[in-house]
């Protein structure tokens, strides 16, 4: 299938408007199946080079092109991903794993992004403001910042990839995108896709290869002034400390352990399903799922029976075969990590009610597949309750109150996303005061952003950046303050005040 949706055997990197092959290349492959699909080149420092020079070649000109116009290439690049949109969606699962229909959502994130920032081309505002004598015009403007790096994730290889370069080209930057390895395929489309819509070339540059060699080159390359990251907490805070120490900007967001609370008043079934949802779609591998429930005492035993239920409904599969909830985990080290917070779950003395272990009879051997677990009696300071599993594991953790509820969810390092269910509109504004993410939901799961919201969050999540929303733009962008004085003399501020 692969070859029928893509028409090359080996990827390339693509640098100036044009494909550079690569020597070095490691297989990618299918995490349903085990197959191989496809060659990623394994790039060194001398590609990011190459793409940095062509970058900033191209971006003097992108620079000068009205914003307007600069718009009229994303909109044209959102009209061929809606209409290529299953054809995106299917190679998306073959190289990520995650079911037809979230893979469809994902691409769908991108065409909302693109629809999105291309309005942005005929806004970009900026503010006027009155100065402080007479005769003098002031205001503040946001220029490009020139070319900036961007590292992607595997686990939503085009949605991630659009948020961040979409608005750093509506605002006049060229880019050089390193994409997960795991995840080249995403990359490859855009890059057709841009092409296609009559992007110039150096604009957008991709250089494939490891965060050590790549996203190292990336990160230390004095032409690259920003970096925008998503991935994880370790990679990111030593991409600060580097960025830090060249005083160049940077943008992270580095996942969270985010839980939905259910109180006593809650709908139970709602809250299961939105739970089920956040927990065990795209097999827990999202930066926001649900990866903790807390519970009120009195409504525990009967969520925990309605959990249970649904997840004994979930069919666990290949993400393209009809009716498959739930698809594989990305890779072998990803099924480690999983099982080693399974056995650290079990040693601190939280009680496995369901999965708990690999899948790996019949065709289910073939690829990674973990079986959806839920812990319970788990305690707000236990590891499965702080640390980032990245897999479909659920830890409920009883609690007696709305404050102990509060303080629990706030117990964590990170601080993206978190819900609440109740019908009690003083918890629910109680909880968006309280709740320490970047996104709150009420009677909702942890997941499902939407584009023209600022995304990222607090604490070990990020470093008070945001992606997508108008406030992407604040990334790749400086603000410029502009005073025109039209009194013809001298008027000096702040002393010439009579
Ligand atoms: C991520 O997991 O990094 O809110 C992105 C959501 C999606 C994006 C997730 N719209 O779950």
């Amino acid at each position: 299938m692969v070859k029928d949706l893509l028409n090359v055997d080996k990827l390339k990197n693509y640098i100036d408007g044009e494909w550079h092959e690569v020597e070095k290349s490691t297989g990618v492959v299918n995490p349903a199946t085990g197959e191989k699909i496809v060659d990623v080149p394994l790039s060194d420092k001398g590609a990011v080079d190459q793409a940095a020079a062509a970058a900033k070649r191209a971006q003097k000109e992108w620079a000068l092109v009205p914003a307007p116009q600069r718009a009229e290439i994303l909109y044209e690049v959102g009209n061929i991903m809606k209409e290529r949109k299953e054809e995106i969606a299917k190679l998306l699962t073959l190289e990520n794993g995650k079911v037809l229909e979230e893979a469809m959502g994902e691409v769908q994130e991108g065409i909302d992004m693109a629809f999105y920032m291309a309005g942005e081309g005929r806004r970009l505002f900026g503010q006027t403001t009155p100065a402080e004598l007479q005769n003098k015009f002031a205001m503040s403007v946001r220029e490009p910042i020139g070319v900036v790096g961007i590292i992607t994730p595997w686990n939503f290889p085009i949605a991630i990839a659009t948020w961040k370069s979409f608005p750093a080209i509506v605002a006049g930057n060229a880019v050089v995108w390193k994409p997960a390895t795991e995840t080249p395929i995403m990359a490859h489309k855009m890059i057709e896709i841009f092409e296609e819509a009559g992007l110039p070339k150096g604009v957008m540059n991709v250089v494939y290869g490891s965060g050590s060699s790549v996203g190292d080159a990336m990160v230390h390359h004095d032409d690259i002034q920003v970096i925008s990251f998503t991935g994880s907490n370790e990679v990111g805070r030593s991409i600060a400390r580097d960025c830090g120490s060249q005083l160049k900007k940077y943008s992270l967001e580095m996942g969270g352990k985010n839980a939905v609370i259910v109180m006593e008043d809650a709908d139970l079934d709602l809250a299961v399903e939105g739970i089920i949802w956040s927990a065990f779609g795209t097999s827990g591998q999202r930066c926001t799922a649900c990866s903790r429930v807390i519970v009120h005492e009195d409504v525990k035993e009967e969520l925990e029976e309605k959990i249970l239920k649904g997840m004994k409904q979930l069919s666990i599969g290949n993400g393209l075969d009809e009716g498959v909830r739930v698809g594989p985990v990305i890779n072998e080290a990803g099924m480690e990590k999983i099982q080693k917070y399974i056995e650290i779950g079990k040693e601190e003395g939280a009680k496995l009610l369901a999965g708990g272990h690999v899948m790996d009879e019949g065709d289910y051997s073939k690829g990674h597949y973990f079986a959806p677990t839920l812990f319970t009696d788990a305690t707000g300071d236990m590891r499965i309750a702080q640390e980032e599993i990245f897999g479909p594991v659920l830890a409920l953790i009883p609690v007696s109150s709305f404050d102990e509820a509060i303080e629990i969810n706030n117990s964590v390092s990170y601080g993206l996303s978190s819900s609440i269910f109740t019908q009690d509109v003083n918890k629910v504004f109680k909880a968006k005061r309280d709740l320490d993410t970047g996104i709150v939901y009420v009677n909702a799961g942890t997941t499902g952003a939407e584009i023209h919201l600022p995304f990222g969050g607090s604490k070990g999540t990020g470093n008070g950046h945001r992606d997508s929303g108008i406030q992407a733009l604040d990334v790749f962008t400086e603000w410029k303050a502009v005073y025109v004085d039209f009194s013809g003399k001298l008027q000096r501020a702040q002393i010439d005040t009579e």
